[in-house]
């Protein structure tokens, strides 16, 4: 393997160095490669070093929302939430980076502009936006799922006199909403997050809602010494629950079916739930809620019995409960005193479902009907571009000159969400297709995966490129897509979902998450392996320059 430092070219780079970025990135030092990483922040984190908008937390419990790879590093950090918040995690990311003396290979403000696939050489070309340059053999792309923020493109924003913002790309220092009119659009986890905590603070908040989600009480609490504990002790079970949970979370299954009980001894157990908080409200409860309509109603009926207990107004508690699509039909966020941000006195909620925003004027934000509300600050809470985005917001080309926009215009496709026809030698790093479930477990598997992959090709003295077949794609597709169908994932008028790609005007809808459950999905990664490397194509393409190795 190359041990050469000086020059611009390396055996792999990882684009970002957040969770997966990091993670794979000591994948690839354990593989004795010459590897750079390259960050467009100034720091490590990925999604937590921009997201710092206030009320960022994990909606995965602390002592799973890391990595597992290293006994010293699990028995050593001290998590002191149950949701972390986004300092925490930031915290984390940057103690990790330490003890494993990441930085050295971290190119900082190194924003990936373009990768371009050189097939003489049998290289990755890769420029930065402030112009450095790189090849490599492998390029890894880990800029995460939910890295390019979208806000819709409202017209007359250009001539908004006040501040506004999206929340993926909060300023470090902060905003100062005090003493200001505000208003926040979107209700998604993002919103739901920031929405009580700018409400504490501003004169005056508007939320624009177009469609209420199911918020689930987070019941965040301090973790005690004990608890701290007892978690230590029980990591290599915690760790197995996580390999078996269907979203990579440490919960056992329910057991119980609700068509098993009566429905005294359903309410009793959704009244535990409740009180649990987190995930486990859906999961701990029974086993029948994200796959049986009747079941799925049950609980439904049940959230929106809650949040008209909890909000005093009846008009605006009809408005937050919501009614066209199923509970976990779309992802649902969990709340820190949600709903009870809508008792507040400075709270107004609009709907803008039948009344959409129009555009934006020179003091603040106008409907359809032409109603106006004059704010000072507008923010953005209207998610992301999630899965593709990362990538088709870079001039991407593979073999041939293929743009990665090009290559998914019908929508994205990718074998065991890792590799894509056409892009030799590139890794995805959560690409489309791939679990959506707790996400750090899942990126140690994926990692460890892109690792064999590269063994597999450095020992080889026969070929030096693989890439996926259209065959092996067309067969994932149906898989996931034959997957989500058997749940109500997605299911309900209208819901937009990003899991879909749904919730970009022009985008094509595609399933974008691996909804089979980890457990399957290590499965799959596996047996291509096990398959002799099934669904990839192998060349030899560059037999001396390439790789440096
Ligand atoms: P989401 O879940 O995509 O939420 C975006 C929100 O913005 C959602 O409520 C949207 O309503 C709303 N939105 C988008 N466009 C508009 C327009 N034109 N008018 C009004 N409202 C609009 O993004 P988040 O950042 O909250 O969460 C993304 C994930 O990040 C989250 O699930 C976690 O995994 C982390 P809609 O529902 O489409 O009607």
């Amino acid at each position: 393997m190359s041990t050469d430092t000086t020059t611009d070219h390396y055996d792999a780079i990882v684009m970002g160095a957040g969770f997966g970025g990091l993670r794979v990135s000591i994948e690839l030092g354990r593989l004795g490669l010459n590897y750079r990483t390259l960050e467009a922040g100034s720091g490590v984190g990925g999604v937590w070093f921009w997201n710092r908008y206030p009320g960022a937390r994990t909606d995965s419990e602390s002592w799973v929302y890391c990595y597992q790879f290293d006994k010293d590093l699990l028995d050593e950090y001290q998590w002191t939430d149950r949701f972390p918040n986004q300092p925490q995690v930031e915290a984390y990311l940057n103690h990790v980076a330490d003890r494993f003396d990441l930085r050295k290979n971290i190119d900082f403000e190194a924003e990936v502009s373009s990768a371009e696939y050189d097939e003489d050489e049998g290289l990755w070309r890769i420029t930065t936006a402030d112009g450095r340059t790189y090849t490599c053999k492998y390029f890894i792309p880990a800029g995460g799922p939910l890295t390019a923020s979208w806000r819709p493109s409202f017209p007359g924003l250009d001539d908004y006199q006040g501040q506004w913002l999206h929340t993926s790309r909060w300023p470090k220092e902060g905003i100062d909403v005090r003493g200001k009119r505000v208003a926040v659009i979107g209700t998604g986890a993002t919103g739901v997050q920031v929405i009580p905590e700018v409400a504490r603070e501003c004169e005056h908040l508007t939320v624009l809602q177009r469609t209420p989600n199911y918020v689930i009480p987070a019941r965040n609490h301090p973790l005690t010494a004990d608890e701290q504990r007892a978690i230590k002790m029980d990591y290599d079970k915690i760790w197995a629950r996580c390999r078996e949970q269907f979203f990579a979370m440490p919960i056992p299954p329910a057991n119980r079916m609700t068509s098993d009980l009566t429905p005294q001894e359903q309410q009793r157990i959704l009244e535990r739930g409740w009180e649990t908080g987190g995930f486990r409200f859906i999961f701990e409860t029974f086993d029948d809620t994200i796959a049986v309509p009747e079941a799925n109603k049950i609980v439904a009926d049940f959230v929106r019995e809650k949040i008209r207990a909890i909000v005093h107004v009846p008009e605006t508690a009809e408005k937050l409960a919501p009614k066209d699509h199923p509970i976990a039909g779309k992802r649902p966020p969990l709340g820190h005193y949600y709903y009870e941000a809508y008792n507040r006195e400075n709270v107004d909620l609009v709907s803008v479902k039948e009344n959409p925003i129009e555009r934006i004027s020179e003091k603040g934000i106008v409907l359809a009907d032409g109603t106006e509300f004059e704010v000072d600050v507008i923010i953005f809470a209207t998610g992301f571009d999630a899965l593709t985005g990362a990538l088709t917001k870079i001039d991407l080309r593979g073999r041939d000159g293929l743009t990665i926009k090009d290559a998914w215009a019908d929508g994205a496709q990718t074998h065991i969400g890792v590799a894509t026809k056409g892009f030799p030698n590139l890794f995805m790093l959560f690409g489309p297709q791939t679990p959506f479930a707790n996400f750090p477990p899942v990126a140690e598997d994926i990692s460890s995966w892109i690792g064999q992959a590269i063994k597999h090709l450095e020992e080889s003295p026969d070929f030096d490129t693989m890439e996926a077949t259209q065959e092996a794609m067309d067969a994932w597709n149906q898989h996931v897509t034959d997957l989500v169908n058997a749940t109500v994932i997605a299911q309900g008028t209208d819901v937009h979902s990003w899991m879909l790609g749904a919730n970009i005007p022009g985008k094509t809808h595609r399933v974008l998450f691996h909804f089979g459950g980890v457990a399957s999905f290590y499965d799959s990664c596996q047996k291509v392996i096990d398959d002799g490397w099934s669904g990839f194509e192998f060349r030899q393409v560059a037999p001396v320059t390439a790789g440096a190795v």
